[in-house]
């Protein structure tokens, strides 16, 4: 399998998902502004809506959409604990928090790297984001990880809160995200991810 990324941007959460399920991938670098891949391609001509992650199978199908590909590798580990069994009910569970982290957090957080939108404009998605993180915030209050244990949905939310400083946002506001990135920071995998992302060099 390879895994088309860009560093520090969602494909970080299906990084994290091949390194925790200790499946062999290669890991390819793309330059996100030009499209050029590392391994010497065009990325519009692997993934055409132009944007990370895309994970190349060894058949030639090319998957895309994060929470699709963190769900299909973890099916291709039968009885991993990063994700509940296909069919059951907390797999439903699961499935709502992925969308919650696409919908809210992920695509929340995107109005605030767009540079031509004033300050006025990001201040109204800040304060929505800020809502969604006191939800958040209530859940991982109760638990350490969305989901009981660690899977999933809690790379997926690591990776997207990892932005925070782009923005100004200081994760310590809430106390008990900021624990939370602690742990999933803590975690060997993750720290491998990050590793292996930084020693990559630039297209
Ligand atoms: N719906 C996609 C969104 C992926 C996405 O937002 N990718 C960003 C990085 S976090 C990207 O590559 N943007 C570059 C672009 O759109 O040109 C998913 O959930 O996988």
């Amino acid at each position: 399998m390879k895994l088309y990324f860009a560093p520090m941007t969602c494909s970080l959460s299906p990084h994290i998902v091949l390194r925790e399920l200790g499946l062999a991938f290669e890991l390819i670098r793309i330059n996100n502004k030009t499209k050029q891949t590392a391994d010497g391609r065009n990325f519009l001509d692997i993934n055409p809506k132009g944007y990370v992650a895309a994970l190349v199978l060894d058949n030639g199908e090319v998957l895309t959409e994060g929470p699709a590909i963190i769900q299909y590798l973890a099916d291709l580990v039968p009885g991993n604990t990063l994700a509940p069994a296909n069919g059951s009910w907390e797999r439903v569970r699961l499935q709502e928090w992925l969308n919650f982290i696409s919908s809210e957090i992920h695509s929340g957080c995107a109005p605030l790297f767009n540079a031509d939108f004033p300050e006025a404009t990001k201040t109204v998605f800040r304060q929505k984001l800020f809502k969604r993180f006191e939800y958040l915030s209530e859940a991982l209050a109760k638990r350490d990880y969305l989901m009981g244990t660690f899977g999933l949905a809690d790379g997926y939310l690591f990776t997207v809160l990892k932005w925070l400083p782009f923005f100004n946002i200081d994760i310590n506001d809430w106390p008990v995200l900021a624990s939370f990135m602690d742990r999933i920071e803590s975690r060997p995998s993750v720290q491998a991810a990050i590793a292996a992302e930084e020693a990559t060099q630039p297209v």
